[in-house]
């Protein structure tokens, strides 16, 4: 009874009503014209027709790769050639270029212990392009290897490093592993390891983006390991049926870490699967800046236009290994690595392009790639020295007021802490 009596009352509400209606019409359209045409009259399946031959069904044409560019930078159809300024293009390869550095030193970093754990985005630099081409205030759910999101968005080398060094100024307080970035200013949603679980998520912030009448969007990005949880398909259906406004963005890199996409799955990739649930669906060369940028901008006016998820699967090669704590040559062969950085890499090609344009010149690149690592280096030095969050956060921000057993916790840990400073490293701490 209760559950009825909440249905009905959610279908009271406008889009809940308006898919209803929607559902009702279509089924009453198909009843019609599936008599005089000998359709199938099931409310389950509306667009199939009777055969008299039984087959199973068991693969469909695959879903091509949109690209703009080649591996040189040279765009194929005229048609395609990138709608963005000098500026705007010139912005996004440095920040290519600035996200190779950080990687590059904050790996370093790990390896010499001081920081604890580390992942970059060796190979898949060309993310950044699904960036560029949303709106501000559109929101951010990411997975773990999406800094190239965040860096297009505008956070700072400093906010990067003091959230890897969960120092006093990391605006998450010293409570998350490196890499689980948040921000509400950007409006990115602070990382959660456990896979997937941004997916339902999406959905429903995207649900509530809808339900207000708002003109944005979510995007939502995710491995191709993380799209055999079931999380994924839970996400993916809801967004379906409610009509929400999000772009799943499948990064398919090959790898969810030992185990290659060739074990993953036996369908066609990710991408086949949006189309089982009636999303809209486009594969992309994901090494292709481009091609990203063109999907992401198509699928944010299809979000936003026609309130409906979108999925866009992004092909790409993990260069890097999975994390600080993987060493990919286990189960990879060196070679296989080598060959891809060289034969498809993301920053060659849009500086390839870049050059055919006229927008950058020989010599550009090492002067960039240069201060781009003197800045993280500046950052990463002032972060080390700051000193980690007030110890009192432990107790701070997960209940509105502090429970009492957790108030006679924080009683305890105060007395501990004035009475053994020197054992506890107090001073390490920032007082407030
Ligand atoms: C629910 C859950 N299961 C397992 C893990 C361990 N785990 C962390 S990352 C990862 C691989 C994910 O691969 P993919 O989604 O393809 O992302 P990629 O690392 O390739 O970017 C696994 C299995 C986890 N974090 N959460
Ligand atoms: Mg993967």
């Amino acid at each position: 009874m209760q559950a009825s009596a909440l249905f009905g009352g959610l279908c009271a509400t406008r889009p809940f009503a308006a898919a209803a209606a929607a559902r009702r019409a279509a089924r009453h359209f198909s009843t019609a014209r599936a008599q005089a045409r000998k359709k199938v009259m099931f409310p389950g399946a509306l667009t199939s027709e009777y055969s008299h031959e039984l087959r199973f069904a068991s693969s469909v044409q695959p879903i091509p790769t949109y690209q703009v560019m080649d591996t040189d930078g040279r765009v194929l159809d005229a048609a395609n050639e990138p709608q963005v300024t000098r500026e705007e293009a010139q912005a996004i390869y440095r920040n290519m270029l600035t996200l190779n550095a950080m990687d590059q030193v904050l790996y370093e970093a790990q390896r010499q212990g001081r920081i604890s754990f580390y992942m970059t985005s060796f190979g898949e630099e060309a993310l950044i392009g699904s960036a560029a081409a949303l709106d501000a205030k559109d929101m951010v759910f990411g997975q773990y290897r999406e800094a190239g999101v965040l860096l297009q968005r505008g956070f700072t080398l400093t906010q990067f490093m003091n959230q890897c060094y969960s120092n006093e100024r990391d605006l998450g307080k010293g409570r998350q592993m490196p890499i689980h970035y948040g921000t509400k200013d950007l409006r990115f949603q602070t990382i959660s390891s456990p896979l997937a679980t941004q997916i339902p998520q999406a959905a429903g912030a995207a649900y509530a983006l809808r339900r207000e009448g708002s003109k944005q969007c979510v995007i939502c990005y995710f491995g191709e390991g993380a799209a055999s949880e079931g999380d994924f398909h839970a996400g993916l259906n809801m967004a379906a049926t409610l009509g929400c406004p999000v772009i799943f963005y499948c990064r398919n890199n090959g790898y969810a870490i030992s185990t290659p996409a060739v074990e993953q799955y036996r369908g066609d990739g990710i991408a086949s699967r949006g189309i089982g649930y009636g999303i809209d669906t486009v594969r992309v060369d994901g090494n292709d800046i481009w091609a990203i940028y063109a999907a992401t901008r198509a699928a944010r006016r299809i979000a936003v236009e026609q309130n409906k998820p979108v999925l866009i699967e992004a092909m790409t090669y993990r260069v890097s290994h999975h994390s600080t704590s993987d060493d990919s040559s286990a189960y990879r062969s060196k070679k296989e690595v080598e060959d891809w950085s060289k034969r498809d890499n993301p920053i060659a090609r849009m500086r390839a392009w870049l050059e055919q344009k006229g927008w950058w010149a020989q010599g550009d690149d090492a002067e960039i790639s240069k201060s781009a690592k003197a800045e993280v280096l500046a950052a990463f030095a002032a972060a080390e020295k700051l000193k980690k969050p007030a110890i009192r956060h432990m107790f701070e921000d997960v209940y509105d007021e502090v429970p009492p057993a957790l108030a006679r916790e924080r009683a305890e840990v105060e007395a501990l802490l004035n009475k053994y400073p020197d054992y506890y490293q107090v001073n390490d701490y920032a007082r407030n």
